[in-house]
């Protein structure tokens, strides 16, 4: 595998779930590390946490990706010794109910459109450049088996993620002459916030989706990106589906106990 000690990876919404415990996974392969997310009290445990276990630099940005103001100058804000990002995994995302199209929300849908599309696209732009100049880089892009089927109850969700792969192909196509690698994970049922957040933190609605089967775990995501980031610089993966064993479908999941 390739070694990415030393490399700087910038992971959005790491202060919960799938970010989170990537943080960790590129913590312990020896990467430095910019963490973002709205949560500041979570991304300083986080990085005290890191920093006392695998000794790795953190450095921690309070941002809402839905500022792209603020995004697009990102690259010249950090400090000198993360400038470089190698890896950026855009990760940070929601769902936000389980509307009928009829009845949706247009908060909702306007806050899911802009945090996970239009501040991906954002995100990209800013970090892309250097990745070009310095002809070395990864993008991943945490998409959904929701970017590759649609259901009812998430019409705008799921449009979001579909959205989101028809960006990171087009991002690989506009890539393709550089070492630049282009990477989406495309996850099943996993058990993280995700659910708290879509149901507005209803901790029982949200428990109730995980009933009866086992779902993914946060690490199981880590380990997803950490392969694709440690293959061989000759190997793009471009996209994994994951999901959990009794789980055939976005909905058609078996609960077996
Ligand atoms: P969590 O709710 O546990 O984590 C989401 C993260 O995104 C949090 O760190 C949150 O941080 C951050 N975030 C949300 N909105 C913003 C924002 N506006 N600005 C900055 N950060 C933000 O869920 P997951 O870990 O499960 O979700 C991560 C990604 O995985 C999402 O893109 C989701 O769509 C996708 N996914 C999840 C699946 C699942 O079943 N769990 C399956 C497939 C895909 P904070 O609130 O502190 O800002
Ligand atoms: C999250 C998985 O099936 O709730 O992206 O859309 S699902």
């Amino acid at each position: 595998p390739l070694n990415i000690s030393g490399w700087t990876v910038l992971i959005t919404g790491a202060s919960s779930g799938f970010g989170e415990a990537m943080a960790w996974r590129f913590a312990e392969a020896g990467c430095r590390l910019v963490l973002l997310a709205r949560r500041q009290d979570r991304l300083e445990s986080l990085r005290d946490q890191l920093q006392f276990t695998y000794h790795v630099p953190v450095h921690i940005i309070q941002l809402d990706v839905r500022n792209i103001d603020e995004v697009d100058l990102l690259p010249h804000h950090l400090p000198e010794e993360f400038a470089e990002v190698d890896i950026l995994v855009n990760n940070a995302g929601l769902a936000l109910g389980t509307a009928a199209v009829q009845d949706n929300s247009m908060d909702d849908a306007v806050t899911m459109i802009e945090t996970n599309v239009t501040a991906v696209i954002a995100m990209t732009k800013a970090f892309v450049q250097g990745m070009i100049e310095r002809n070395r880089g990864h993008i991943v892009n945490i998409s959904s088996i929701a970017g590759q089927e649609a259901y009812g109850g998430g019409s705008v969700y799921c449009a979001t993620k579909h959205a989101l792969a028809a960006f990171t192909t087009a991002t690989r196509h506009d890539l393709v002459g550089t070492n630049i690698r282009v990477t989406s994970i495309s996850p099943g049922a996993a058990q993280t916030e995700f659910s708290l957040v879509r149901f507005k933190g209803d901790q029982e609605k949200a428990d109730e989706v995980y009933q009866g089967f086992d779902p993914l775990t946060a690490e199981d995501i880590a380990d997803n990106v950490l392969y694709a980031c440690t293959r061989p610089e000759h190997v793009q993966i471009a996209d994994i589906l994951v999901l959990a064993t009794n789980q055939a479908s976005a909905k058609g999941i078996a609960r077996v106990h």
